[in-house]
């Protein structure tokens, strides 16, 4: 009797550790996950097409019209986030998202408070066009045990304010100056600069609703030297200006506004960037 429960002791104390060991492979598999479909996609020169959504502007009944649209048009990945984020409608909008498809979602967070749990990844911004320490380091300190504790897939993102052609929003919060929209050597360097730096992703924002996006030589000329994926983002109002940022080396397009503007145009500009040859 006394062998026989020594045995079962046994038996579920070796199944308990491989269930530790389970969970903690497949966190840690999982844990990468975004970051390899970026990467493997970049790899293919397969171009992704990222739909913003910021949760002050949406409700259960349109998002529910917008994640059809995003299913049907193949969107890869939804954002979610804002520079100014005043609801409280992050988190079930997250999980509203969970529940009705499998497009990864992947926080956009204008400030530290913009965590939630429920997503697939987080992109960690450092505004590294920017000279204010607190947008550089400042506040990641300030938020990295919540952060870390979140469980979320971190992608470290290099993130660059690019002069739209007015102020927008996150270049009046960010209380810094973004890099003239034609000063091409000082996105390259500021890219490359990111990259030595560890940043996984470079992000170039012309701002949601900028008057100008980002020229196709500007993405040109960063996607030439650095090996990262590139996302660009901001005023991008055309399926046809969303094709020639992907030819330009782009390897995510982001579109909010527009799409705010005109759900319906989703399926044009994700069938635009995905026309884009990949590479066999
Ligand atoms: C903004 O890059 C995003 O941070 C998207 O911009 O809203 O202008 O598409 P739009």
């Amino acid at each position: 009797m006394g062998a026989i429960s020594v045995l079962f002791e046994s038996i579920i104390s070796v199944r308990a550790n491989f269930c530790t060991f389970l969970q903690v492979t497949n966190r840690q598999e999982m844990t990468k996950a975004i970051y390899q479909s970026l990467t493997e996609r970049k790899k293919q020169h397969k171009k992704s097409f990222a739909v913003l959504i910021d949760p002050d502007k949406v409700n259960d009944s349109n998002m529910k019209k917008l994640i059809e649209l995003a299913v049907d048009a193949r969107v890869d990945y939804f954002l979610v986030g804002g520079s100014l984020v005043i609801s409280n409608y992050l988190d079930e909008c997250v999980q509203f998202i969970k529940r009705s498809c499998n497009i990864p979602v992947i926080l956009f967070p204008g400030s530290p408070n913009q965590v939630s749990k429920y997503a697939d990844a987080l992109l960690y911004l450092s505004l590294i066009s920017g000279r204010n320490a607190d947008l550089l380091i400042g506040q990641h300190v300030v938020s990295a045990p919540v952060v870390k504790q979140s469980g979320l897939e971190i992608l470290p993102t290099g993130y660059m304010v690019i002069d739209g052609g007015a102020p927008t929003t996150v270049s009046y919060i960010s209380n810094a100056t973004p890099i003239p929209a034609d000063k091409n050597e000082i996105a390259m360097c500021t890219a490359m600069a990111g990259e030595m730096l560890g940043m996984k992703l470079i992000y170039m924002d012309a701002g949601s609703g900028a008057k100008l996006a980002i020229t196709e030589e500007m993405i040109r000329q960063v996607a030439n030297v650095i090996e990262v994926p590139l996302i660009i983002g901001g005023g991008i109002i055309e399926p046809e200006k969303a094709y020639l940022n992907c030819k330009a080396g782009a390897d995510v397009i982001v579109v909010g506004n527009a799409i705010e503007k005109d759900p319906n145009l989703i399926k044009e500009m994700a069938a635009a960037v995905h026309s884009v040859p990949v590479k066999v």
